[in-house]
């Protein structure tokens, strides 16, 4: 008898490190007193990154959003920008800051990113670039991408939130394409509380990056730029520097997480597996997306959230709805039928992993999930049902 889990499962927890390991830690920023603004933390952080990506091309920020939305401007991009409408919002409000207008294109069916063919299709003379995301730390095509973007001459923008650690080819995500950005959110398999990083290519670019996310301050009384404040504070590069130790360990242990899910999902009528990554690439297991065909399944992906949530698993469906179908952005054209990235976003499913979930947990999640398949608690599998039953409760 599957017994509903007595605290909620979530989605996602963030790692935290031992708390003596970060008190340690705080006692220096007790002793300096320094809190933000390039405080000597921040400067070993940045300089643990340089080291990792094996590059000098690295900015800190507080958030990823800011990040991404700094550097759209601090590489001049304007006019139009092809993207994804498969994502999370802040991609393509990140345009919008910018007065960038997106040109939303579908995805590919086996990882959810950007489809090459797609992109080439919606090229304008307007068009600056193309900003793809590593969807849950899949990496995009990216040879196809950075053809296309060599022929028409546009600008590479990877929004690589989901791509802490992935590698291809032994190279890390972070080289392709002109510019990446990362996410250090707390729900992100590596974090800084919040936070965010660019790296990039063109050295050039660190200087301006770094007026624009300190107010355009160039020294006490030069202001040469009208930037904003986007940096990161001392507490979070303690934490993204005592995560950081942990990484391979966390990446570990979301790996048996993902195996466990596969193996006993794969042969579940209704629900579909993202294929196997390539060998080449070295994967950070970020999210654990399944999509649930309702027909086959017995019931809908939303019924199915609906009915997790009775057995305290909180799965998300990251990410539903499209970008382009939000109020804000339902008055943008799209040419694009979007076929595939809507019939994703009508099924996708992310389920519970993080470091911390328990094997024994993720084979219950699991067992929950094929009883509800067999239909074994007798319910009504329509959404509405369950809906309705949601709210009585
Ligand atoms: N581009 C992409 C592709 C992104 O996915 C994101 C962010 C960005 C850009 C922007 O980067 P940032 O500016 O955020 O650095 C979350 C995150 O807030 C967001 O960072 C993330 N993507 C997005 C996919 O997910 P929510 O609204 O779903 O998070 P929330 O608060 O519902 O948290 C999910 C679960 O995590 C909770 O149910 C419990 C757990 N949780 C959460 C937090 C915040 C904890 O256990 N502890 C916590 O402190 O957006």
């Amino acid at each position: 008898m599957i017994k509903p889990f007595e605290k909620p499962i979530y989605v996602t927890r963030p790692f935290l490190p031992p708390l003596e390991e970060f008190c340690q830690g705080l006692s220096e920023i007790w002793e300096t007193r320094w809190l933000t603004n390039n405080g000597p933390i921040l400067q070993r952080f940045t300089q643990e990154l340089c080291n990792f990506f094996k590059t000098d091309n690295v900015c800190l920020f507080n958030n990823g959003t800011l990040a991404l939305q700094i550097a759209l401007q601090g590489m001049g991009i304007s006019g139009e920008v092809i993207t994804t409408p498969f994502t999370f919002v802040a991609t393509t409000h990140t345009l919008f800051w910018n007065k960038i207008r997106p040109v939303f294109v579908d995805i590919e069916p086996d990882y959810y990113t950007l489809d090459p063919e797609k992109v080439e299709a919606a090229i304008t003379p307007w068009t600056t670039a193309i900003l793809a995301v590593h969807v849950y730390g899949h990496p995009c095509k990216l040879n196809a991408l950075a053809d296309i973007a060599r022929r028409h001459n546009l600008r590479l923008i990877y929004d690589a939130a989901h791509a802490f650690g992935v590698k291809v080819d032994n190279t890390s995500i972070a080289h392709f394409g002109d510019l990446s950005m990362f996410s250090f959110h707390a729900t992100k398999l590596f974090h800084t509380l919040e936070g965010g990083m660019l790296i990039f290519q063109e050295a050039g670019l660190k200087g301006i990056f770094d007026y624009l996310k300190n107010f355009g301050f160039k020294n006490e009384v030069e202001v040469v730029m009208p930037g904003t404040n986007a940096k990161m504070n001392e507490m979070q590069a303690l934490m993204g520097i005592q995560v950081l130790k942990y990484l391979e360990e966390i990446i570990h242990k979301r790996a048996r997480i993902t195996d466990v899910y596969r193996d006993r999902l794969k042969e579940v009528p209704g629900i579909r597996l993202v294929p196997s990554l390539s060998p080449d690439i070295s994967f950070n297991h970020a999210y654990m997306p399944i999509e649930v065909d309702e027909q086959e399944f017995g019931m809908s992906r939303d019924a199915l959230y609906e009915r997790l949530k009775q057995w305290n698993v909180y799965s998300r469906r990251y990410f539903y709805p499209l970008v382009c179908d939000y109020p804000c952005y339902r008055s943008i054209s799209v040419n694009d039928p979007l076929t595939v990235a809507r019939r994703v976003a009508d099924s996708i499913l992310t389920l519970p992993i993080y470091d911390s979930l328990e094997l024994s947990e993720v084979e219950t999640i699991c067992e929950i999930i094929m009883f509800l398949q067999k239909g074994k608690d007798g319910l009504s599998r329509s959404t509405n049902a369950v809906k309705k039953r949601v709210r009585i409760k």
